[in-house]
């Protein structure tokens, strides 16, 4: 439950809020007058994260040289490989297959059926377990048109609204055209969205949507979807293999220049084995993991930004990756889940934004990037609660979502908000929850064309580690479309290649030793610095002045 201090402020968000409902009777979700262009620019540059000043540095080697990227980001970027290139044998394959995909959330086992589908031999690999991804903590709906009053017309200005007008049309053209059949294609594998009891489906708002465009399955819409595409896979064992625990450290090229494979690491047996892949399918997840300035995150252990750094060691190139998405409602109350997701869909149902007088301060659907920079700035002003453990926060009103919709609402469309909070004595139905913006997806990543293709032959990327679908900002929902749009599109694709008949030649990991090269030249990046990240280090300083430690050639120190 919450200490009494805090139950002083919520005593003034309860008399507020007989007004505030009476507001969102009247004026629907326009409880609050959403901002102009100009003001949400206003905002964006004073308190979103992004655009502190020192948010960003040049990165100095690879294709983006030159560019301003987050910090982080770059850091792992000028990292050396986990890995001495010399130290394998290529000629010594040990698995041979026609695709491999690296990663088995919702965006990889999508990639997998389709090409399967296609008479293929699919090998997955993953870091943890098939569906240990971000995909299957997402919360609250996927987006499509398949409304009466909704299109795909419709659907693209909101995904080029939302994304700054950076996104790539043809990316969006095709996010928003195959949205639909995506719908159907997932309940055709038996995903059970929210009906009506006319067998119609529900579907709500979402921050920066025109249209209620968002279909659920309560608030486990991403465990609804990758757990029916892992059930597939499974079901398709005589062409879907897939190796758990099994990280990759670094991509394989052949003399000609095209993607061949990839090196993999057991992280129990700690054995290394030797891909070699007619075409290679990147669909490892986003950063959230790297706590970009030191945000909490509700990303999955394993989004260390793998990927990017594998396809930006072989050439290919990555797009806005000066941009980081806060969702507005992370939990700061209790400790125990400081960083979870509050899903956004608690808004879509009419929860309010208060600060800690119990005023409402923002319009409360306003897309992420700008929700969560008026919530900054309201804590910033001094307007926010502090928690005992000095964290910052303002209140999410709940209760408004029963008196909005019905008594049962919370248990029935948001059992698993309901759960999270229960545990710790907390009744969402009755008392509202703290929050404040917490780290959530990588706007940014690989450039692809809407064939999920790279610029380097044989490197499909697809899901959040690839860029450009939702420029510099993602609607939420988008990404629930995005992983599956993708996904699909770069299983087939990376079919057709197979099919046409691609020849490889001799493995080579060349393009390892030239950025090693790269990276001398520098002069100033420590070996010790290493990259693919593979899991977080969240081992405190004064442990690891304890520890054992092997240095870069694999002594012990
Ligand atoms: O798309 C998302 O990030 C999402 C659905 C999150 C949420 O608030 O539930």
């Amino acid at each position: 439950m919450y200490p009494d201090y805090m139950k002083e402020s919520i005593a003034k968000v309860e008399k507020t809020r007989e007004r505030r409902y009476r507001l969102a009777l009247e004026h629907g979700k326009e409880v609050f007058k959403p901002m102009t262009e100009e003001e949400r620019e206003g905002i964006l540059e004073r308190y979103h994260p992004d655009y502190q000043s020192d948010a960003r540095k040049r990165v100095r080697i690879g294709p983006n040289k030159g560019e301003l990227i987050t910090d982080r980001v770059v850091d792992l970027l000028e990292s050396y490989p986990r890995d001495n290139p010399d130290q394998f044998d290529l000629n010594d394959v040990d698995f041979d297959t026609e695709i491999l995909i690296i990663g088995a959330g919702s965006a990889g086992l999508s990639a997998a059926i389709e090409a399967s589908e296609r008479g293929l031999n699919v090998l997955i690999a993953t870091k943890l377990r098939l569906g240990d991804a971000n995909s299957m903590m997402a919360q609250g709906g996927i987006q499509a048109a398949t409304q009466r009053n909704d299109s795909p017309a419709i659907h693209y200005l909101d995904v080029i609204g939302g994304g700054h007008f950076d996104n790539k049309p043809d990316l969006v053209e095709a996010l928003v055209m195959d949205a639909p059949k995506s719908i159907r294609w997932l309940e055709e594998l038996g995903v059970m969205f929210d009906k009506n009891p006319d067998g119609s489906m529900i579907v709500k708002p979402g921050g920066g949507t025109s249209r209620n465009r968002l279909h659920s399955a309560k608030d486990y819409t991403g465990a609804a979807i990758c757990r029916t595409l892992r059930d597939e896979v499974y079901n398709r064992s005589d062409r879907i293999s897939y190796i758990e625990y099994s990280p990759v450290t670094e991509l394989i090229t052949d003399d000609r220049g095209q993607v061949a494979g990839a090196v993999i690491y057991h992280l129990e047996t700690k054995e290394y084995s030797i891909v070699r892949a007619k075409a290679v399918i990147i669909a490892t997840g986003g950063f959230g993991r790297l706590h970009i300035r030191n945000f909490a995150t509700t990303n999955h252990y394993g989004a260390t930004a793998d990927g990017l750094v594998l396809a930006y060691r072989v050439g290919a190139n990555l797009l806005y990756m000066d941009s980081v998405q806060y969702h507005p409602t992370g939990a700061v109350f209790p400790e125990q889940v400081v960083g979870f997701l509050c899903t956004e869909k608690l808004r879509g149902l009419g929860a309010q934004p208060v600060n800690k007088n119990g005023e409402l301060f923002v319009y409360p659907l306003e897309p992420r990037d700008v929700e969560a920079a008026s919530i900054i700035r309201e804590c910033e002003r001094g307007h926010g609660i502090t928690t005992p453990s000095g964290l910052k926060g303002v209140w999410l009103d709940t209760p408004l979502i029963e008196m909005l919709n019905g008594e049962g609402t919370i248990e029935n469309a948001l059992p698993a908000m309901f759960r999270q909070f229960k545990r710790f004595d907390i009744d969402i139905r009755r008392y509202p929850i703290l929050i404040y913006p917490t780290l959530h997806y990588q706007n940014g990543g690989i450039e692809i064309n809407a064939r999920a293709e790279t610029k380097i032959p044989g490197l499909y990327v697809a899901g959040e580690a690839s860029g450009g679908v939702h420029g510099r900002n993602r609607l939420m929902g988008n990404s629930q479309l995005d992983i599956v749009v993708f996904g699909r599109r770069a299983g087939i694709n990376a079919s057709e290649r197979v099919l046409g008949g691609v020849k490889l030649g001799m493995l080579t990991m060349e393009h390892v030793r030239n950025y090693m090269r790269e990276l001398d030249q520098l002069g100033d990046v420590p070996r010790s610095r290493i990259a693919p990240m593979i899991l977080p280090d969240y081992i405190p300083d004064h442990v690891k002045a304890k520890q054992l430690t092997l240095n870069y050639f694999g002594t012990l120190t």
